[in-house]
């Protein structure tokens, strides 16, 4: 794979990185995005399953959904993808701020993560807020009640039309606004505030690197488009960073 010789300057001055990512980095995975041609999107609408109000309409029937999800996540593991951006650590400051619910980049052992829009390992109480993780309902098909208060249990995701934890996205900004090269993985970018991260990285004078299987809404402001699986793709890059003499 060739990369931009412009790339490849940027990565020998580069010190800090932020890698953000959507779901297209988990496809490699087994796990289907949510716009693709297979996408979760296509099939079930956002609206009707990944709102508050949908979840008080029909708990089980939400419930059920993210157990699907889980299950399918708890039978997959961290590709090639997540393994290279750690891999990135040995020479850069790194910042991966993510979309994804899927916990994959924390079990590839990313130091630095940023969940934008939750976790879906986790899970918290809609009355006294207790949190839950995961092991506590593997088989558990209906919406489970607290054990301390008998509210239902909630997945520990960001619904559409619900805010992003404001510290997590406040930091992950900052990171933004610091870094020198921000990628931008597998993601359509179309969700918001979260598609505001990689803007704001170009506003503060970082160098964007899209890393896609196809054009994106964000293509035309990047300032390289890389066409190609992040699984195949960042691996081949941090081969090229291995063999320039960064300390
Ligand atoms: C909010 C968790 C304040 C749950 C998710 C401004 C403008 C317009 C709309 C809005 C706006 N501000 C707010 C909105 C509304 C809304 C929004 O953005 N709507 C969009 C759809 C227009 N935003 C919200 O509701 C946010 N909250 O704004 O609160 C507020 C409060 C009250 C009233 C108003 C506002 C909350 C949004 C968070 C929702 N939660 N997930 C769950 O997972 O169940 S979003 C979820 O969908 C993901 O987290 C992710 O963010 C998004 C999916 O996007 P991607 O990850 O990019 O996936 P996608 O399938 O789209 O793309 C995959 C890409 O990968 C593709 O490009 C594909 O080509 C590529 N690919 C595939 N394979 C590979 C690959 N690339 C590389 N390698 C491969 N192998
Ligand atoms: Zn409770």
């Amino acid at each position: 794979m060739d990369f931009d010789k412009e790339l490849i300057r940027k990565l020998k001055e580069a010190n800090s990185v932020v890698f953000f990512t959507g779901a297209g980095i988990s496809a490699e995975s087994g796990i289907s995005t949510f716009r693709g041609k297979d996408g979760l999107w296509n099939k079930l609408k956002p609206e009707e399953l990944a709102n508050f109000d949908a979840f008080m309409r029909n708990p089980d029937m939400v419930w059920e959904w993210y157990q699907y999800r889980r299950n399918i996540i708890s039978n997959t593991k961290p590709n090639a993808g997540h393994e290279a951006i750690t891999k990135f650590e040995k020479y850069f400051d790194v910042t991966v701020v993510t979309q994804n619910v899927d916990n994959l980049h924390g079990r590839a052992g990313s130091k630095s993560i940023y969940e934008l829009h939750g976790n879906i390992e986790r899970n918290f109480c809609i009355q006294c807020r207790t949190f839950y993780n995961k092991n506590n309902f593997n088989s558990t098909q209906n919406v489970p009640k607290c054990s301390s208060c008998g509210g239902m249990i909630r997945p520990d995701v960001v619904w559409f039309g619900e805010n992003l934890p404001q510290d997590v996205f406040s930091k992950a900004e900052q990171k933004a606004k610091e870094c020198d090269i921000c990628f931008i993985v597998g993601t359509s970018a179309v969700v918001y505030p979260a598609a505001y991260i990689p803007i704001t990285a170009k506003q503060n004078g970082a160098y964007l690197v899209e890393i896609n299987i196809e054009p994106t809404e964000i293509t035309t402001s990047v300032d390289c488009s890389i066409t190609g699986k992040a699984g195949e793709v960042l691996p081949e890059l941090f081969g090229i960073v291995n063999k320039l003499d960064k300390v």
